[in-house]
């Protein structure tokens, strides 16, 4: 059965491109291009087995450029209200300052009302999306209402872990669905996949049953440098240059991070992550209904995008 899906080798020129991580290079053999799905989408048993294969299914421009445009114009201009991207607001410019607690009281209330904006959810919990997803399920599938938005500056990067830990307590057939909505080269803090993480039978062992909140004693990201553990298990860091408009999906044990933002032009990286799960699976109160908790309870407060982009991140 042909998998519908190609290898975009990723061009020599790519790698011209320094990736960091933690202010260090990561060596180009052990940067890899992640495999692509063919637009239009395929049926679904192709998208299963190239999921199955891979650990993850990378669909370039999925969402239509308008509705990308729109929720990224309608996020910058948010930001810019509270003085972290100049004027004008669409082109994502950082202006290294931030009035966001000067002018709101409550982190969560700004970031849950920024996370609700109906452009950002026409993406995010849009037709487009939910129908990709119905098709890879194979049946209906409802997205989280619970949204992690990350407006991302320069000198930042995303700890590798896998999700898990966080999203599989209800039911553990749930896909992350990773949307980019600005260019995102090697430079600028492109998610990875570890190649072959999802069949690692020691990741698989270390995190199954593993809960975040719950297992307070225990990280969910993994302390080794990518670079170490991708060397060390004589793999590669797959990901791409990629587009406003592209998805990257993955499951629950995929190991997976995000490079250094080191572009150095203060342009903003814009993304969101949602779950996406079957809608006869049961369904994690955390991440659900109106006013939802998210993984710790604290609401929209807890996550790293509701501090000002003047403030360090957490890890968990
Ligand atoms: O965008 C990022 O930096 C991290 C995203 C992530 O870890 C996820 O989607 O699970």
């Amino acid at each position: 059965m042909s998998l519908g899906c190609w290898r975009e080798p990723l061009p020599d020129d790519r790698f011209s491109i320094p990736a960091l991580l933690d202010g260090r290079p990561i060596p180009p053999d052990l940067l890899g291009a992640l495999n692509e799905t063919a637009t239009p989408l395929p049926d679904g048993a192709v998208l299963r087995a190239a999921l199955e294969r891979d650990g993850y299914l990378l669909l370039r421009g999925l969402i239509d450029p308008e509705d990308i445009k729109a929720a990224r114009e309608e996020v910058f201009a948010r930001l810019g209200e509270v003085g972290e991207i100049v004027e004008p607001t669409a082109e994502g410019v950082f202006s290294g300052q931030s009035t966001r607690d000067a002018l709101h009281d409550d982190r969560g209330v700004f970031w849950k009302s920024t996370s609700e904006g109906p452009a950002l959810r026409q993406v995010t919990n849009g037709e487009t999306l939910t129908k990709a997803l119905t098709t890879i399920f194979g049946e209906p599938a409802v997205g989280f209402d619970y949204l992690f938005l990350r407006a991302v500056p320069g000198g930042r990067f995303t700890h590798m872990h896998c999700d898990a830990g966080f999203f599989a307590r209800a039911t553990e057939r749930v896909l992350t669905c990773w949307i980019a909505y600005t260019e995102i080269d090697l430079d600028r803090g492109p998610l990875f996949v570890v190649e072959g993480s999802h069949e690692f039978s020691d990741i698989r062992a270390q995190f199954d049953g593993f809960d975040v909140v719950r297992d307070k004693d225990r990280k969910a990201s993994i302390d080794d440098h990518p670079a170490d553990f991708a060397r060390a298990r004589n793999t590669r860091l797959l990901t791409a240059h990629f587009r406003p408009g592209d998805v990257l999906i993955f499951g629950m044990y995929t190991v997976h991070g995000a490079l250094e933002h080191h572009a150095g032009d203060n342009k903003i990286r814009l993304t969101t992550d949602i779950r996406y799960q079957p809608a006869s699976e049961p369904r994690d109160p955390r991440y659900f209904g109106e006013n939802p908790g998210g993984t710790t309870g604290a609401g929209y407060g807890e996550l790293n995008g509701a501090r000002p982009l003047t403030e360090e991140w957490h890890i968990r």
